[in-house]
């Protein structure tokens, strides 16, 4: 059996319910056989069987009161991955389906999604079950500070630095790097994503969204094609969609769908900018559902099914997907409703949304399909661009952080095809993200020994 099978074995039956990981871990290493081969002095090492286990995986209680006094308890966690090339690096996830194999699965990708930044910044992931929604804003402090109250002995800015995710935006790093000021008697930065006033960076929360349109650009281009008078579908509408609806109105394209965990809304005259600053302050602001959209402009509201089903149910056509909502949300039959009704080009700036057998039918179709690990890099190389500067005591311009962004994101496009061309498949995205991620990491967990 190869190395890579019986990795692949050995973390089915360890990790048995682990799902999501399972199929980050099986997705990943199907594409790095030929670096197997290539570099027996990784097998040698025991590279590929290291790379699956975490480093370390803290799990914690986090007791809190509601307005009402009553307390509840939800579950932390923190998983470390892999520091090989800095610290560990990556988001916090608050959302009721967060579980050890999800946070284990985000963690995963992050390894490799990091090491494509081309900023020296290790994998990892923190979340709890906690569900905000709903929640007062003194429930949300209150709940943000219990969750430091553990976390903070486990992290640093040399150690592990955290950053939002799914239910964790400006407000709720606010509240938790307040908190680990206060007990460390200390200004470190040890979270990214935070307010411009203490360390924040510019352009940090347009970054995913900006990042994931600016490599769909990239993939484009390769056709001689791009946004201008393109049809776009976009998932979600948080953080990331918000932005990447931004970019691609900016770049001539039309935004025709956005949803939430309730409804998805469809709207064929298009999303301009002033719907999409509606649809920011009702989700940032007002934290209201997407349906109010429908009422205020007057478009359908399909209650109850994610983007991809309802274009796939409707025969609803796109040129362009951009899934940002969450994992395993766009499914085979959703994949070939998109093909068929002529899309060219999928770029994901969620996290693994779309199954493995969807991400197949792009294959096979010569789909220009961007993984989130390189097509949603720009929101972490940002956090390191906000690292950067918070070790300099100083912060760039807007301009500044946005081209640095977009150099990074050609060059992750760059590194990609160059990487896949070099293990025998040429313009596969996937391949070239994980074998570039990966050898940059496996290069210096060899420099190291067995550690
Ligand atoms: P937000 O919490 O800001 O937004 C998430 C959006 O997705 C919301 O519209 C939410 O709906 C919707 N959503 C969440 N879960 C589900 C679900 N189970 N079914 C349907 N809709 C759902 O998160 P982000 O925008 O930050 O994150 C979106 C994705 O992008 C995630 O996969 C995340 O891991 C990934 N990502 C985020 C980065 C970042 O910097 N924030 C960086 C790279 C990737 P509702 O409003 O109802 O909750
Ligand atoms: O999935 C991701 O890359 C993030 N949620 C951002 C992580 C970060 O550290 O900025």
């Amino acid at each position: 059996m190869s190395v890579i099978k019986d990795t692949i074995a050995r973390v089915k039956q360890m990790d048995r319910d682990q799902i999501e990981f399972q199929q980050a871990v099986t997705e990943v290493l199907e594409t790095l056989e030929p670096t197997a081969q290539r570099h027996p002095e990784l097998v040698k090492a025991g590279i590929y069987k290291r790379i699956v286990e975490p480093e370390r995986a803290v799990i914690f209680r986090v007791p809190w009161m509601d307005d009402q006094g009553n307390v509840h308890v939800n579950r932390g966690f923190r998983v470390q991955f892999n520091n090989a090339i800095g610290p560990f690096k990556g988001g916090i996830r608050f959302h009721p389906s967060v579980n050890l194999s999800i946070i284990k699965f985000l963690g995963f990708e992050q390894i490799f999604k990091n090491a494509l930044t081309t900023l020296p910044m290790g994998g990892g992931k923190g979340g709890s079950d906690f569900d905000p929604k709903g929640k007062s804003d003194a429930e949300i402090m209150r709940f943000c500070h219990a969750f430091m109250r553990e976390l903070f002995r486990h992290i640093g800015p040399e150690t592990d630095v955290p950053a939002g995710d799914i239910g964790v935006g400006g407000r709720e790093i606010g509240y938790m790097y307040g908190y680990y000021k206060k007990i460390q008697n200390a200004h470190t930065g040890v979270l990214t994503g935070k307010g411009l006033e203490y360390g924040g960076s510019l352009i940090r929360p347009e970054a995913t969204g900006y990042g994931t349109v600016y490599f769909a650009a990239e993939m484009l281009s390769t056709r001689g094609l791009d946004f201008k008078d393109k049809t776009v579908a976009v998932s979600g509408s948080g953080n990331v969609a918000q932005y990447a609806v931004e970019k691609v109105i900016r770049m001539g394209g039309k935004v025709i769908t956005v949803c939430d965990s309730s409804a998805t809304i469809v709207d064929e005259s298009g999303i301009d900018r002033d719907k999409c600053c509606y649809i920011m302050d009702l989700k940032n602001n007002r934290r209201g559902r997407i349906s109010e959209y429908a009422s205020e402009y007057n478009c359908v509201c399909c209650e109850g099914e994610n983007v991809w089903e309802v274009l796939r149910k409707q025969g609803i056509k796109a040129d362009i997907a951009l899934p940002c909502a969450t994992q395993n949300e766009l499914n085979a039959e959703d994949a070939d409703a998109l093909v068929k009704n002529g899309c060219i080009c999928v770029a994901e700036g969620a996290n693994m949304p779309s199954t493995p057998e969807a991400v197949r039918i792009f294959q096979e179709h010569n789909i220009l399909y961007g993984p989130g690990k390189a097509a949603n890099a720009g929101g972490v190389a940002t956090s390191g661009l906000e690292m950067s500067q918070n070790s300099m005591k100083m912060s760039w311009t807007r301009e500044e952080v946005d081209q640095r962004l977009l150099i990074i994101m050609k060059s992750i496009h760059k590194a990609c095809l160059a990487s896949a061309e070099a293990y025998g498949k040429k313009g596969d995205y996937v391949t070239g993200a994980n074998t570039a991620g990966f050898m940059k990491v496996a290069r210096a967990m060899l420099a190291y020994g067995i550690v």
